[in-house]
């Protein structure tokens, strides 16, 4: 028997940093690589899709939003059940009750909307662990699994939240023990566990039956999710006794978003950052973060900005990362000795760069003031 098993679509999330006409194009990414789930599960023979929670991002979604979902779960073909997570619990204002939802929900689809057993057909559930709310005060996956034994049923556990083995803080009620869930496995009650919370696809404990799916498009820098964009074929033998499971992953997704770090001394630091820049393939699919440390001078920061400025218009979105970026401008010695200017304007370009340089309040002005003239007089980079 194979199933798909994904997590965490947060269909109907957006990201602040994508230029404008990124967004839908990211939105629309993110409804085809769940469309891209109905060929994988034809080809692979999966009988059904779980999606372990958070497959919307919030419960108050536009209703282009929600049909559009709708449309996109029709369309892969076999029974999907989707998990209530933290994004969008089965509260009182849940979009899985909404009028809209109830009214467009197509036939294969089916919310997991009470905990405990779903029958799949004879033979085969669905043990579920819905979120109620947003701040759950029990292990919700350790509470269904309770009580249930071996009896010759395929179970598979659909379950959302953060495990125990990963967080510091072990003591948080609503953490998934998995001691439990490895208990369960033992004792051949359940025979695989699939998690949604973790954007990166994410194995847990050493039995090969526990995994967070990781979510089907990026959703954050790699330094923060290092593995995102599958979706999960999980076979289990029913033939044999211990019901062996297979995991195969599936890439489906085709956004990235990479976080870079750059020290920029000098002029050949810029080329080398606009080199490396150059070389990164799927730009327009592509958002990276900027780390930037360094000194340059005035001459040097306009090439900077120059080169940034031709990459922000070629990528998804090129963002600094503030807390991380650091990129001290200090006009050099001689940096304004040739402009072909005396006098009185000779004066006032000394005192920008003694200003410049004394770091006060004006400094930055004063630096900004400089790398202007340098554009005008065309010693800078092509702005
Ligand atoms: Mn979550």
């Amino acid at each position: 028997m194979r199933f798909v098993h994904t997590a965490d679509w947060q269909l109907g999330m957006t990201r602040y940093f994508l230029n404008g006409e990124a967004q839908p194009r990211y939105s629309a990414a993110r409804r085809d690589a769940v469309a891209s789930i109905g060929p994988i599960a034809a080809e692979s023979g999966a009988e059904f899709v779980v999606v372990a929670g958070d497959v919307f991002e919030h419960n108050q979604l536009s209703p282009r939003v929600v049909s559009q979902s709708l449309e996109a779960m029709r369309a892969i073909g076999v029974p999907v059940y989707l998990l209530p997570g933290n994004h969008d619990p089965l509260d009182a204002s849940s979009v899985y009750t909404s009028a809209l939802f109830l009214a467009e929900c197509p036939d294969n689809v089916t919310v997991l909307d009470r905990a405990g057993v779903h029958e799949v057909r004879p033979g085969l559930e669905i043990v579920a662990a819905p979120w109620r709310s947003k701040a759950p005060t029990i292990d919700l996956v350790g509470d269904v699994l309770d009580g249930l034994s071996a009896d010759g049923t395929t179970r598979v556990v659909v379950g959302h939240g953060g495990v125990d083995v990963f967080e510091p803080d072990r003591d948080k009620a609503s953490l998934i023990r998995l001691a439990a869930v490895e208990a369960a496995l033992d004792r051949g009650a359940v025979h695989y566990v699939a998690l949604g919370d973790k954007h990166s696809r994410t194995e847990v404990g050493a039995t090969g039956r526990v995994w967070y799916s990781g979510a089907p498009e990026v959703t954050n820098y790699d330094h923060i999710e290092s593995d995102p964009g599958h979706v999960l074929v999980v076979d289990i033998d029913e033939r044999d006794a211990k019901r062996a499971v297979h995991v195969e992953a599936r890439k489906v997704g085709r956004w990235r978003f990479v976080s870079l770090r750059f020290t920029v001394d000098n002029s050949r630091d810029i080329t080398d950052l606009g080199l490396n820049l150059d070389l990164m393939p799927d730009k327009d699919r592509t958002v990276v973060q900027l780390a930037l440390t360094g000194s340059l001078t005035v001459t040097d920061k306009a090439e900077l900005d120059a080169c940034i400025d031709k990459h922000t218009r070629l990528f998804a979105a090129l963002t600094s990362w503030d807390s991380q970026t650091d990129v001290v401008v200090l006009p050099a010695d001689g940096e304004f000795d040739d402009l072909g200017i005396g006098g009185f304007a000779a004066a006032a370009v000394d005192e920008l760069v003694a200003t410049a340089r004394d770091g006060g309040a004006q400094a930055e002005d004063a630096r900004a003031a400089l790398a202007l003239l340098l554009r005008l007089v065309d010693r800078g980079a092509a702005a």
